[in-house]
């Protein structure tokens, strides 16, 4: 059974195998989460991120923490959200989806995510995090044992446990 955790505060300071990067297409920094990962991590970390080339929408590529507590980074560019008619769900899916593929290959028994999307993106934040738990609950994980929604505020970590309850 996969054990899912709902923990308010910074993604950066979590020991965990991986932790995701809400990032952008250009996988090169921006503000938000990414921001405070690449500071926590250090220079390296873009040293490592400009030969993967950039990242789909819904896409993931992984690199090494560097300086974070955790093993390994996982970006994906979640979708910018217009009006949820644009594909927007099947991307935020595909994003919880393809980090936990990655964290699988690279034997990873646990992961926090980040809520994707629902800063600078404007995801609506109930809406992401039924789809951030309906895609982990859903994921055939082997290797995952622990999923960690790593919530930025006591607001979003009510809505995850929310989320969380209606799902079980
Ligand atoms: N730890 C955990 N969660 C955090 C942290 C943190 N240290 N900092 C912010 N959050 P956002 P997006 C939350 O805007 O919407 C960047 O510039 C935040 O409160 O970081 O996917 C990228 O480069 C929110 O709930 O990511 C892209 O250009 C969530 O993380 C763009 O923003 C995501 O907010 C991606 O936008």
């Amino acid at each position: 059974m996969l054990d899912i955790e709902v923990l308010e505060g910074d993604i950066t300071t979590l020991k965990v195998d991986a932790i995701v990067n809400a990032a952008n297409c250009s996988l090169l920094g921006g503000g938000g989460v990414d921001g405070a990962i690449h500071r926590a991590a250090g220079p390296e970390l873009l040293q490592a991120c400009i030969p993967l080339n950039g990242c789909a929408t819904g896409g993931a590529k992984i690199t090494p923490g560097f300086r974070l507590p955790a093993m390994f980074v996982i970006h994906t560019p979640g979708p910018v959200y217009r009006d949820g008619r644009h594909g927007e769900p099947t991307l935020l899916a595909s994003c919880y989806q393809n980090c936990l593929k990655l964290a699988e290959e690279n034997n990873c028994a646990s992961i926090a995510f980040p809520a994707i999307s629902t800063g600078v993106y404007g995801y609506p934040w109930a809406e992401a995090a039924a789809i951030a738990v309906r895609e982990v609950r859903e994921y055939p994980a082997q290797k995952v044992k622990k999923v960690i929604f790593c919530c930025f505020g006591n607001d979003m970590a009510g809505i995850y446990r929310e989320a969380l309850q209606k799902a079980e």
